[in-house]
C-alpha cells in the first residue's frame, strides 16, 4: 500500500518536472506578461485565433493574452533586418498602450541591439491607440510617431509594424473596427536600393553592375588590413576588379577624375581624393577570405588598402565621379563659440542622449559664401578627415558640441561609430571653423600666465590657411574692434582658450573675445 502511494508522487514529481522544463518557455512569457498587469487576477493564453480575417489583415499576431476576461497582451512578430523580431505588446482597459517588450531577436549586435534599451522602449509607454504607430526620423510631432534607433531603420519599423499588428487584431477582435493591414516585413522601399547592383555615375554617363557581373572582369586578389577607427586590424583576403579597369572598359580614364564619392545603401558616404586614388588601388570587393560578402555588405564593398576603415565602404550602391572639386583656399578660421551663439541650438536625442546640437545649414548660413562644388571637411585629434558633399550636410546633418565624444557630426542615419569624434575643426572651401578645446590637443603650446597657449600658426595651419610673405591678417572681436597683424606678427601670436572664450596674446593681451582671424 505505501509502497504504491510512493510510486504515484513519484511519477507525479516525474510529470510534474517534465511538464516544467517543457513549460518553462511559456510561463517565463507569461511572467512578462503579468509584469504589465499586475493587478490582474486572471491571465489567459490564447494559442491561436481560428479566424481568417485576423490571420490575413495581422499575421504578425501570433498569440495573445486574456487579462481578467479581454483579450490585450500580444505577442507580434515582423522580420527585421537578420530575422523576425518577436515583440509582446501590452494593451490597457482604456485601449491605451501599456507599454512593449523585446522578447527575442537575431538582430546585429553592433547597433540594432539598441532596440532592446529602455530610452527605445520607453517610446512605447502609454500610447493612445486610436492610430497606428508612425516610425518618425527625428522629431516626435504626434502621439503616435516613435522615433526610429538611428542607423538602425529597418529593425525600428519591424518592431513597430509588430506592434500595430497588435492594435490592428486588438481593435477587431474586442470591438470588431477594421483598421488597415498591417504587414508581417518592412516595405521594400526601406531597403532603399537593392542588394545585388550599384551604379558608377559619370557627367554624362552611368553604367549599372550587377553581383554576377562582377566576376566577369579581370579579378585583383590581395591581402590587405583595415583599420578602424578604434584602432582595431582586421586582416582579409579580397577579389574583386578595381575600378580602374572596370572605367577602362568603359572608355573612361578614372585618373582624369578629381575624385569619387561613395555612398552605401544606408546613405553613408565618404569622398576619395585624387591624390588617394593614385596610391590606392580601389577594389570593387564581392569575395572575402574565400567566401562571398555577407548580405549587410552586399552588392560590394571598396578595399582601399592603404587608408583607414571609414573609407572602405560598404553595400556601395553608388560611385559618383567628380571631375572638378573646388580646391580649399581658406581665407577666415572662426572660432566655433561666438560663430553660433545666435543660433538656437537642438537638443538632439542619439542613442538615448540629448545634446545641446547646432544644424549645420545654420551654420554655413553665417558664410559669405558656399562654393557647393567643394567639399565640407571634418577633423578629428586621432587626424582622421574626412570629406563630404555640402548638399548632404546642409540638409540633417548636426554638429553635437556636448557629451559623449563631442564635437561630433550626428544624423537620423548614422550609426554609432560613422562619426568624427572629438573635432579639431570644420571647413567649407574659404571657411574653417575651430574647436579651441580640441585645437589645444594638435598644436604646439606654452604657459602663458596661468594657462596654455596656444601657436596661431599652428592653429591656422591645422585649420587649413595657407599664406605667404606679402599676405596680412586682422583679427576681429565680438565687440567689432580689429587688429591688423603683418605675417611677422602673427607668428608671434597664440590664442588662449578660457570659459569659452578666445583671446589673443603677443607679449600681452592684445583682444579678447576673438571672433575670427582674417586672411588678406
Ligand atoms: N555603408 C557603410 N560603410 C561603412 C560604414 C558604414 O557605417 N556604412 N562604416 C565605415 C567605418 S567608420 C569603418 S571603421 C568600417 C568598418 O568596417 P568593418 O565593419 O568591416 O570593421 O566600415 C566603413 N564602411
Ligand atoms: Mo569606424
Amino acid at each position: 500500500m505505501k509502497n504504491r502511494y510512493i510510486l504515484i508522487i513519484l511519477i507525479l514529481l516525474i510529470v510534474a518536472g517534465t511538464l516544467f522544463f517543457v513549460l518553462n518557455d511559456s510561463s517565463e512569457e507569461e511572467a512578462a506578461v503579468r509584469a504589465f498587469y499586475p493587478e490582474a487576477k486572471k491571465v489567459t493564453l490564447i494559442k491561436g485565433f481560428d479566424d481568417l480575417y485576423g490571420s490575413l489583415y495581422y499575421p504578425a499576431v501570433k498569440r495573445a493574452y486574456d487579462i481578467d476576461g479581454k483579450t490585450c497582451a500580444y505577442v507580434v512578430s515582423c522580420v527585421g533586418y537578420n530575422g523576425p523580431i518577436e515583440v509582446l505588446a501590452a494593451i490597457d482597459k482604456n485601449d491605451c498602450l501599456i507599454g512593449i517588450q523585446i522578447l527575442n531577436h537575431e538582430e546585429s549586435m553592433d547597433y540594432a541591439e539598441h532596440i532592446e534599451k529602455d530610452w527605445f522602449l520607453n517610446r512605447f509607454k502609454n500610447l493612445p491607440i486610436n492610430k497606428y504607430l508612425n516610425l518618425v526620423v527625428l522629431d516626435k510631432e504626434n502621439p503616435e510617431d516613435i522615433v526610429q534607433v538611428t542607423g538602425a531603420t529597418i529593425s525600428s519599423q519591424a518592431v513597430v509594424n509588430a506592434v500595430n499588428a497588435a492594435i490592428g487584431h486588438y481593435h477587431y477582435w474586442n470591438y470588431n473596427i477594421q483598421m488597415a493591414k498591417v504587414p508581417d516585413v518592412v516595405p521594400q522601399e526601406m531597403w532603399q536600393q537593392d542588394i545585388n547592383s550599384f551604379a558608377i555615375n559619370w557627367d554624362d554617363g552611368s553604367i549599372r553592375i550587377d553581383t554576377d557581373e562582377i566576376k566577369e572582369y579581370d579579378q585583383l586578389e590581395m591581402d590587405v588590413t583595415i583599420i578602424n577607427t578604434t584602432g582595431t586590424e582586421t586582416d582579409m583576403h579580397v577579389v574583386g576588379p578595381t575600378l580602374l579597369d572596370v572605367l577602362e572598359k568603359e572608355g573612361i580614364d578614372l585618373n582624369e577624375y578629381a575624385g569619387i564619392g561613395v555612398t552605401g545603401r544606408d546613405g553613408y558616404y565618404t569622398m576619395i581624393d585624387k591624390e588617394k586614388l593614385t596610391v590606392n588601388d580601389i577594389i570593387l570587393t564581392w569575395k572575402v577570405d574565400g567566401k562571398i560578402i555577407k548580405d549587410e555588405e552586399k552588392p560590394i564593398r571598396i578595399s582601399v588598402p592603404l587608408e583607414l576603415g571609414p573609407y572602405w565602404v560598404k553595400m556601395v550602391s553608388n560611385i559618383d565621379l567628380y571631375k572638378e572639386i573646388s580646391p580649399k583656399d581658406i581665407e577666415k578660421v572662426h572660432m566655433f563659440n561666438p560663430l553660433t551663439e545666435d543660433i538656437e541650438p537642438y537638443y538632439y536625442e542619439y542613442y538615448g542622449s540629448k545634446d545641446k546640437s547646432f544644424e549645420i545649414g545654420k551654420i554655413l548660413a553665417k558664410f559669405e559664401e558656399v562654393d557647393e562644388k567643394g567639399f565640407f571637411t571634418m577633423a578629428a585629434t586621432d587626424g582622421l578627415l574626412k570629406n563630404e558633399t555640402i548638399s548632404l550636410v546642409r540638409q540633417r546633418y548636426f554638429l553635437k558640441v556636448e557629451g559623449d565624444n563631442a564635437p561630433m557630426n550626428i544624423a537620423p542615419k548614422f550609426k554609432l561609430g560613422m562619426n568624427v569624434k572629438h573635432m579639431t575643426h570644420f571647413s567649407t572651401t574659404k571657411d574653417a571653423v575651430i574647436f579651441p578645446e580640441k585645437m589645444i590637443e594638435v598644436v604646439r603650446t606654452k604657459p602663458i600666465m596661468d594657462s596654455e597657449g596656444m601657436l596661431l600658426e599652428d592653429v591656422l595651419l591645422v585649420a587649413g590657411m595657407r599664406w605667404d610673405e606679402k599676405d596680412s591678417f586682422t583679427a576681429l572681436n565680438r565687440n567689432e574692434e580689429k587688429i591688423e597683424l603683418t605675417t611677422e606678427d602673427m607668428l608671434k601670436c597664440y590664442l588662449i582658450y578660457e570659459d569659452g572664450q578666445v583671446s589673443l596674446y603677443k607679449d600681452k593681451e592684445i583682444m579678447t573675445g576673438l571672433l575670427r582671424i582674417e586672411k588678406k
